[in-house]
């Protein structure tokens, strides 16, 4: 029991950041749930993907549905496709490093973005979520299928692990909006999550 006290206790230091799960394509919509969250340095913001086959691929503010490649490549869960009946889902993390400027992020299957399938963390009064999903919207949804570029940014990923693509692949941006702040999640870390939410619920 005291063990048990013990393990616990290491566990939830290790996962003291708050853990924001966003749900991808629920109920089959292209939809990311929520479609924005407010977080610090330290949180880990973790996607799940539910249903047919979306990406979370990093863009900007001006260009929501191009895929970043300015100041420094951006991330890229790369596809992650949900077999129709699926028991099993994908997973995707990554943790905000270093400051908490907004961060951009669009589905790059096409026409997902165009059909206003973003997300956002950290917009501000500036730089709102609905300015964002106005612009996606605002794309020709006939020019989408250049617009992902996921090549070259591709992990092998499986079933429940999480890799943030590229984020190690790049110096550390310090121009302009220093807007390279996010790496991948360890594997290690999230399975450690995922085990205390199999065992919490
Ligand atoms: C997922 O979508 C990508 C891009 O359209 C495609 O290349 C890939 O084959 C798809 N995967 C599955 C399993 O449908
Ligand atoms: C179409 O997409 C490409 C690649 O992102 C971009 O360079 C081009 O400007 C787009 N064209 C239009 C008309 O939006
Ligand atoms: C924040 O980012 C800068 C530039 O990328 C880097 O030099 C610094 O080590 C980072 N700080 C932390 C705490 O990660
Ligand atoms: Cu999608």
């Amino acid at each position: 029991m005291r063990l048990f006290a013990i393990v616990v206790a290491a566990l939830i230091s290790v996962v003291s950041a708050e853990t924001f799960t966003v749900l991808v394509g629920e109920n089959g919509g292209l939809t990311y749930n929520p479609e924005s969250v407010v977080a610090k340095v330290g949180d880990v913001v973790a996607f799940r993907f539910l249903a047919k086959n979306h990406t979370v691929t990093q863009s900007t503010f001006a260009k929501p549905c191009e895929a970043m490649i300015t100041p420094t490549a951006g991330i890229d869960s790369g596809f992650l496709p949900v077999p129709a009946g699926a028991t099993q889902f994908p997973e995707w993390s990554f943790t905000i490093d270093n400051d908490t400027t907004p961060f951009w992020f669009y589905c790059a299957q096409a026409p997902h973005c165009a059909k206003g399938m973003v997300f956002a963390v950290n917009p501000t009064a500036e730089k709102t979520y609905a300015a964002f999903k106005a612009a996606a919207l605002a794309t020709t949804a006939t020019n989408t299928t250049g617009s992902g570029s996921p090549s070259g940014s591709n992990p092998t990923q499986t079933s429940g692990t999480t890799a943030g693509t590229g984020a190690d692949s790049s110096p550390s941006a310090s121009t302009t909006n220093g807007a390279r702040t996010m790496t991948g999640k360890t594997a290690g870390v999230l399975a450690v999550v995922g085990l205390v939410a199999g065992l919490v619920l």
